[in-house]
């Protein structure tokens, strides 16, 4: 595959961050139908854990959970903490997952800022989900959520996450990518579909097959890549 075509094909990251027990385990796995540990307890998890989820328009986006953030870190989280950082430094979109139940939220939530701050990552594209509305004061969520790009959510009744989903596609823009294929006329079943799948620009059929210049979403990319001739 050409260079350029690899690298449109590169799926958004999404980083959950929040404070330590906002929820954020909770919340991946509620998204991916995974399975990641969680608990309730500070510094359940260590290492950073990427999961593929598939929204409800078809894009496909890489949702890594982090590790805490707390105010002052233990010493022996300090390279726990460094993956974590990295994972936050890359992503295209980050999810303030905070507890909204939690007496001291905003101070959790300032503590949050303070860290994306020291990482030049406090300007990158951010989404808050106010987490546990289960559990927490329905007039202190009304007032939350006035905040700008905010949903209430709770990750273990899964209230919300719908919402939470279509706020992420807002964000996420699917990547486009620019291809010309080539399809044998045996297999001219592929063009239609690629009529249905992409936006299909110039059509030329020619001694050797048919040729084809086609925009497409680059999540739908993979199964036309054996007809893929080169990138535009
Ligand atoms: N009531 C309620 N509890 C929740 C919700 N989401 C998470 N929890 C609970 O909160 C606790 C912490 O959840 P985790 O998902 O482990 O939190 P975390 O943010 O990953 O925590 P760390 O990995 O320590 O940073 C667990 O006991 C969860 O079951 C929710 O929406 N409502
Ligand atoms: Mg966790």
């Amino acid at each position: 595959m050409h260079r350029k075509a690899r690298q449109a094909s590169k799926l958004a990251a999404v980083a959950l961050v929040g404070y330590t027990n906002a929820g954020k385990s909770t919340l991946l796995n509620i998204l991916a139908n995974a399975s990641v540990f969680a608990e309730d307890q500070l510094f359940a998890t260590l290492d950073p854990t990427t999961r593929k989820i598939n929204l409800p328009n078809g894009l496909d986006v890489l949702v890594t959970d982090t590790v805490g953030f707390v105010q002052k870190l233990p010493h022996h989280l300090v390279a726990a903490f460094r993956a974590t950082l990295e994972e936050v430094i890359q992503a295209d979109l980050l999810i303030h997952v905070i507890d909204a139940s939690h007496p001291q939220q905003e101070e959790q939530s300032n503590a949050v800022f303070k860290v994306l701050s020291e990482l030049k990552a406090a300007d990158k594209p951010i989404l808050t989900a106010y987490n546990k509305i289960d559990k927490a004061d329905s007039k202190v969520i009304e007032r939350l959520l006035r905040a700008e790009d905010s949903v209430a959510i709770s990750a273990r009744t899964g209230q919300g996450i719908e919402q939470l989903n279509r706020l992420i596609e807002e964000k996420v823009k699917p990547v486009v990518v620019d291809m010309e294929f080539l399809i044998p006329y045996n297999d001219s079943g592929i063009l239609s579909q690629l009529y249905e799948q992409a936006t299909v620009q110039s059509v030329e059929y020619c001694e050797d097959g048919i040729h084809v210049r086609a925009e497409l979403p680059s999540e739908k990319q993979t199964r036309f890549n054996s007809f893929v001739i080169g990138d535009v």
